[in-house]
């Protein structure tokens, strides 16, 4: 018939040998219909197999592997429709699990002679592999948790985008997922539609299907337009940057302050996605594992939408406002403030906590502190200062979101000194420290001075110290010993009595 018709013909068939779809195309391609309603159970595939002819000699194209990945077909077949009518050569594709072999192609391509030489019982065959992809995967999985595979676009030379991704990796763990995976690929610009090129995306995929991963998280904040390509077309859960902090951030919030502005911020970043993609969105919007603010709360429509964000920002400016009232209390009293500020994970809270003799939670976890903490800091002669620990900086956090810790914020702009507190056993610190101080420039505190301490120097050798105090030029302390803190003491009250002796801080 197709030779007849000099039209590819392709029937798609389920596990239990039922055709669910007969599929005309045209000389070179079929359209494969949406496959929506016949998402596979709990099997790794979707229980469906296209058998499909070609009419030019040609084997499995780069469309049918892409096809067997993207919608997760049991298997692709291709049977060669002779010019005489008969079928010749077939060829069967599927998916390799991840074994020892030598090649990188993540699906393996068996060709027949003839249909009349494949006599493997289908079913026993795809069973078999589902097994082989379940236990290779099964041994590396932690019981609960997601798999996730993150994913980043470097464009310029250098380590930056290695280093970020790293970074994801640590904030997907924060979140609770596992990394199964990671890729990076270079290229000249993001591509528009899907981030990374599209044969590298059906890697990812293949790769997804592999390890039974269930999240893609990008490392750049996806437009609205590729978040609802990329999860149209790959069915998984898609996640960026953003969407990954104001999750952690959604699970770390304890006051009622702090997860009302997580719950704006996750309303702001949504909006506009809301509209577009009902479908991807309804899958994105749970949060990870269906965590967050609460999944009805975010399949509401726009209008809904824009209620509550004026209801959420109502409710925060009285908080605000009692925020601020509570800080001139402590005005009045006379009692300078003191922000602890810096990297996440650098190691402010442990510092704060050893200073003051307090128990905030340090953790060695990516934003462990999401709420300031204040306490009260005391000197000899009876002096006092309120030393405020608060939320740590990272890379590439959108303005929208830093300002939406507007509690954080305050207690930046209004403090009268900034303890910077530099993780020194980092890698990356010249990095973080440039993000700390250009977001300290963006609260528009880039004025109030700065005392850089260099923390964690148990951790790092004495060479190591002798170069770090030159490069960054902060004071070494580590915040676990206790070490240089008396000295970090002296520094601080220095500067806020001096200059208050001078009358230019409290007039
Ligand atoms: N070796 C060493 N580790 C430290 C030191 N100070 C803090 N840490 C560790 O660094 C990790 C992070 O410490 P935190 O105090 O939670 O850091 P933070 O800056 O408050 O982090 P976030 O609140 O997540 O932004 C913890 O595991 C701490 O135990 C130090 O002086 N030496
Ligand atoms: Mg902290």
């Amino acid at each position: 018939m197709s030779r007849a018709l000099n039209r590819q013909l392709g029937v798609m068939i389920d596990r239990r040998g039922r055709v669910s779809h007969v599929i005309v195309g045209d000389a070179h391609q079929l359209f494969i219909p949406d496959l929506k309603r016949h998402r596979a159970g709990s099997g790794r595939f979707r229980g469906i197999r296209l058998v499909h002819t070609h009419l030019r000699g040609e084997g499995l194209s780069e469309d049918d592997l892409t096809d067997l990945s993207l919608l997760r077909l049991d298997a692709i077949v291709v049977i060669q429709a002779q010019s005489d009518g008969l079928p010749g050569f077939m060829e069967v594709g599927t998916v390799r699990p991840e074994d020892n072999a030598d090649t990188d192609a993540p699906w393996s391509i068996e060709r027949k002679r003839s249909v009349g030489d494949f006599s493997d019982d289908f079913i026993a065959f795809i069973e078999q592999l589902e097994r082989d992809l379940a236990s290779t995967a099964q041994t590396t999985r932690v019981p609960g948790a997601e798999g996730a595979i993150v994913i980043g676009v470097s464009t310029q030379r250098g380590d930056e985008a290695e280093e970020s991704l790293d970074e994801l990796e640590r904030l997907a763990d924060t979140a609770g997922l596992q990394v199964l995976d990671r890729f990076l690929q270079r290229r000249r610009k993001p591509d528009h539609k899907f981030v990374i090129g599209k044969g590298k995306l059906q890697e990812v995929l293949v790769r997804a299907m592999q390890l039974d991963a269930e999240v893609l998280i990008f490392d750049s904040e996806l437009a609205p337009s590729q978040l609802r390509n990329i999860a149209t077309d790959t069915e998984l859960k898609v996640v960026d940057r953003t969407s990954l902090i104001l999750d952690i951030f959604s699970q770390r919030a304890k006051t009622r302050e702090g997860k009302l502005q997580v719950e704006l911020a996750q309303l702001r970043y949504r909006k506009p996605r809301l509209a577009l993609m009902p479908t991807a969105m309804s899958r994105l919007t749970g949060g990870i594992g269906g965590r967050g603010p609460g999944e009805t709360k975010l399949e509401i429509n726009r209008r809904r939408a824009d209620e509550r964000q004026t209801r959420l920002e109502k409710q925060l400016r009285k908080l605000s406002k009692q925020r601020s009232l509570r800080r001139s209390r402590r005005r009045r009293v006379g009692l300078p403030q003191v922000a602890i500020v810096g990297y996440t994970n650098a190691g402010k809270s442990t510092l704060l906590n050893r200073m003051t003799h307090s128990d905030v939670d340090a953790e060695d976890k990516l934003f462990a502190t999401l709420d300031p903490t204040s306490r009260r800091l005391r000197f000899p002669e009876e002096r006092e200062v309120i030393l405020t620990d608060t939320v740590g900086f990272i890379r590439h956090l959108p303005k929208d979101l830093i300002h939406a810790f507007k509690s954080t914020l305050e207690e930046v702009q209004e403090a009268d000194l900034l303890v910077h507190v530099i993780d020194g056993s980092s890698a990356q610190i010249e990095t973080h420290v440039s993000e700390v101080e250009q977001t300290i420039e963006s609260l528009g505190a880039g004025h109030t001075p700065v005392i850089r301490v260099l923390n964690k120097i148990d951790a790092v050798s004495q060479d190591e110290w002798v170069r770090l105090k030159s490069e960054f030029d902060g004071m070494l302390v580590s915040a676990h010993t206790g070490e240089g803190l008396g000295a970090l003491m002296v520094q601080v009250e220095r500067h806020l009595f001096r200059e208050q002796a001078q009358g230019t801080l409290h007039p």
